[in-house]
C-alpha cells in the first residue's frame, strides 16, 4: 500500500505550571471512578451512547485496524436475556468453577452470581473484539494487537463514562459466547467485556479498598 497523506500534528503547549495542575485535577477526578453495581433506571440519552463509541473508536489499534465493533443495548427484552445467560454462568462460577482461593479474593467486594445491574442499568454496552475482517470471497483479513487495541478503547470508554458522571463496571460473565448469540453477531466477534451504563443509584455504594502505594507499581529511571 501507498504511503498515507501526512498532515501536521500541533497540539496546544500548556506550561510547565498548567501541566502540573492540569494532571493534578485529572488526577483528583480520576481518583473518583469506582466499579459500581448498582444503577438508576433513569435513562441516558441515545446520542450521548453513540458519542461514547465515537470517542472508544478513536483509540489506536495494531496497523489502524480498529478491530472492535460495540453493541448498545436499552431493549428491556433483550437486557432480560442477557441477564437470564449471564447469571447462569455466573452462577455455575461461584456454585462450582471458581476455585476457594478465587471466591477468597471475591470476599471483600460482595460480589454473587446474582446480576441485577444487567436490567437496572438503561444501557449495556457490549465491546467485541474483532479476530479477522471477513473479505469478499470468504478472505479474512488479518487483524493485528487485537486484545491491547480493544482493550484500549474499552479504556477510552470507562475514563469516559466517569467524566460524564455516569457508573459502570467491567463485567466479564465467563464463557460470554451467550452474547455474540443473542446479538447475533458475525463468527469473527468475540464478546469482550459487558459495560452497563447509567446513573449511579441513589442508594449506590461501593467497598472500601486498599490501593498500592505508588512506589509499589511506579519506577522511574531518570
Ligand atoms: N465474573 C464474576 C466474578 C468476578 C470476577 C472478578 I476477577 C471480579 O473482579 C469481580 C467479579 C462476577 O461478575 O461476579
Amino acid at each position: 500500500m501507498p504511503l498515507a497523506p501526512h498532515l501536521p500534528y500541533r497540539l496546544p503547549r500548556l506550561s510547565e505550571s498548567e501541566l502540573q495542575e492540569k494532571s493534578e485535577a485529572m488526577l483528583t477526578e480520576a481518583r473518583k471512578r469506582r466499579s459500581c453495581r448498582h444503577f438508576s433506571t433513569q435513562p441516558v440519552p441515545r446520542r450521548v451512547m453513540e458519542n461514547l463509541i465515537k470517542l472508544a473508536a478513536t483509540a489506536p489499534s495494531g496497523a489502524n485496524k480498529e478491530p472492535w465493533s460495540f453493541a448498545a443495548v436499552s431493549d428491556a427484552e433483550l437486557k432480560r436475556k442477557i441477564r437470564e445467560a449471564a447469571e447462569a454462568e455466573e452462577k455455575k462460577f461461584y456454585e462450582q468453577r471458581a476455585p476457594e482461593s478465587w471466591l477468597k479474593d471475591l470476599e471483600p467486594l460482595g460480589t454473587h452470581w446474582q446480576k441485577p445491574f444487567l436490567e437496572e442499568a438503561p444501557w449495556l454496552l457490549v465491546v467485541f473484539k474483532q479476530l479477522y475482517r471477513s473479505a469478499p470471497e470468504g478472505n479474512k483479513r488479518k487483524h493485528y494487537y487485537v486484545n491491547e487495541s480493544v482493550g484500549i478503547a474499552a479504556g477510552f470508554l470507562i475514563g469516559a463514562i466517569h467524566r460524564l458522571g455516569l457508573a459502570t463496571l467491567t463485567h466479564t460473565p465467563s464463557p460470554m459466547d451467550f452474547l455474540a448469540e443473542l446479538l447475533q453477531r458475525p463468527p469473527e466477534e468475540k464478546a469482550f467485556l459487558l459495560l452497563p451504563v447509567g446513573y449511579p443509584a441513589e442508594h449506590a455504594e461501593v467497598p472500601v479498598l486498599a490501593k498500592k502505594e505508588f512506589g509499589e507499581y511506579a519506577y522511574f529511571y531518570d
